[in-house]
């Protein structure tokens, strides 16, 4: 257990509380499917997710909530939990959250295509008629959601966005949000990556704007391999769908506790995880574990 005061837990990233000021965020190397914590890690996977959120900050012009990598500066921490942490955990600065998920997509998928499918819904209403499953949109839209006490995000439309942001507010994060969808999507596709949608939070400090939170990963966002695009039918995801492929054969009803993960398959996943983080920032992830 950290010397630091634990502040949230996610289904995968803890928070701890560094000072008044500074948080330590953390992604574990938890994975989840369908909606359950798997029973078994994934070796890694809290650095491939913190390595990304650390190339778009790098890249991207937003003010956000980074601070450094650097664990020496915390006191309480012994070498055993740096080395533990090394590479999964950020220094952040510490922000009012805005409570409203700043979803972007640029394709019509998952919760959305759902909606558009039974007749249109929060997320539909900006839409024109006649698209299919996982289709180009005309143009990426906003779809900001509340996180319900289920867990899952409940979509807003732009009237119940604007209502629990304010209208200045709402376009701020609608402009910001977009404008960073099409950057990394512009990325990716240079990398033969689909970045299909994404969701971003913010927060302030010291009544500045920060983008916050794990940025542009594979957990927040829906990757897709080019090559496998295919409008109209279900596309893998780059990273979990060799897990859930495998967890589809296992007879697992998709109650917890999930069925025990042969070595094989943590093993694989673990390979896609390391995959997504070279293609998608073409970088190699070995350079980014030796320098932490
Ligand atoms: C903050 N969260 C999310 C969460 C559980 C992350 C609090 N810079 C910040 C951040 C961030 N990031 C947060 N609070 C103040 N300043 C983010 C929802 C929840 C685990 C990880 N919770």
């Amino acid at each position: 257990m950290l010397a630091l005061k634990h502040l949230a837990s996610g289904k995968v990233r803890e928070i701890y509380e560094v000072d008044d000021e500074r948080l330590l965020f953390v992604a574990t190397d938890r994975i989840s499917a369908y909606d359950v914590i798997l029973g078994d890690p994934i070796p890694d996977k809290g650095r491939v997710l913190t390595g990304l959120s650390l190339h778009w900050f790098d890249l991207l012009d937003t003010p956000n909530h980074f601070l450094s990598t650097d664990l020496s500066q915390l006191s309480g921490l012994t070498a055993d939990d740096i080395a533990d942490l090394s590479g999964r955990s950020m220094i952040v600065r510490r922000c009012d959250v805005i409570p409203v998920e700043c979803v972007v997509r640029g394709y019509l998928y998952g919760s959305s295509w759902r909606e558009y499918r039974d007749g249109g819904g929060p997320t539909t209403e900006h839409l024109p008629a006649g698209l299919d499953m996982a289709d180009l949109l005309p143009e990426p839209i906003f779809t900001p959601a509340t996180k319900a006490e289920s867990g899952h995000d409940e979509n807003l439309d732009e009237a119940g966005a604007r209502a629990a942001l304010g209208d200045e507010l709402y376009e701020r994060l609608k402009a910001t949000s977009i404008d960073i969808y099409l950057t990394a999507a512009r990325y990716a596709a240079k990398r033969g990556v689909i970045l299909a949608d994404t969701k971003f939070e913010f927060g302030f400090a010291d009544g500045e704007l920060l983008l916050i939170d794990e940025v542009l990963t594979p957990d927040s966002s829906r990757y897709w391999p080019a090559d496998e695009y295919q409008p109209g039918s279900a596309v893998p995801s780059f990273d979990k769908q060799y897990v859930r492929d495998w967890l589809d054969t296992s007879g697992w009803d998709h109650t917890p506790p999930s069925p025990p993960l042969p070595a094989e398959v943590i093993a694989e996943t673990r390979a896609r995880y390391v995959e997504a983080f070279e293609k998608i920032s073409g970088k190699s992830f070995d350079a980014y574990l030796e320098g932490n």
